[in-house]
């Protein structure tokens, strides 16, 4: 399924891109939740987490291990927060699979 982040891929609308490499994408969120947020997301159309298969496991890791890179590079030194919503219980508005990286700010624990 395409999407708005498939349109940023493609360069088709523009985005404050952090990160990219094969397989990875990195932008910064329209609508900050925190002094930092960065949206991580693979290139391969992948609606959410409820859909992965093995083929994505190398994918997925690229991810989470450039979200760490991003995170340093943004001097979260004190920490941060990754996540994934999924699905409509989980709040996830866009189909296509992102991680949020939030920091630069404390976070508050459950999240609502
Ligand atoms: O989060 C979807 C996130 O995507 C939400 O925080 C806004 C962000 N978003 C939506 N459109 C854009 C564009 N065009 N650029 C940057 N960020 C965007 P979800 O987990 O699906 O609720």
């Amino acid at each position: 399924m395409s999407s708005i982040f498939s349109k940023i891929i493609a360069r088709e609308i523009p985005a404050d891109i952090v990160y990219e490499d094969d397989d990875c994408l990195a932008f910064r969120d329209i609508s900050p939740k925190a002094p930092v947020h960065v949206l991580v997301i693979p290139k391969r159309e992948i609606v959410s987490l409820a859909d992965l298969t093995v083929e994505d496991e190398a994918v997925m890791g690229r991810c989470v291990v450039a979200a760490s890179q991003i995170a340093a590079a943004e001097g979260l030194g004190g920490g941060y927060r990754l996540i994934v919503n999924c699905g409509e219980d989980g709040g996830q508005e866009v189909p296509h699979l992102h991680f949020h990286l939030l920091g630069g700010r404390k976070m508050s624990w459950p999240p609502g």
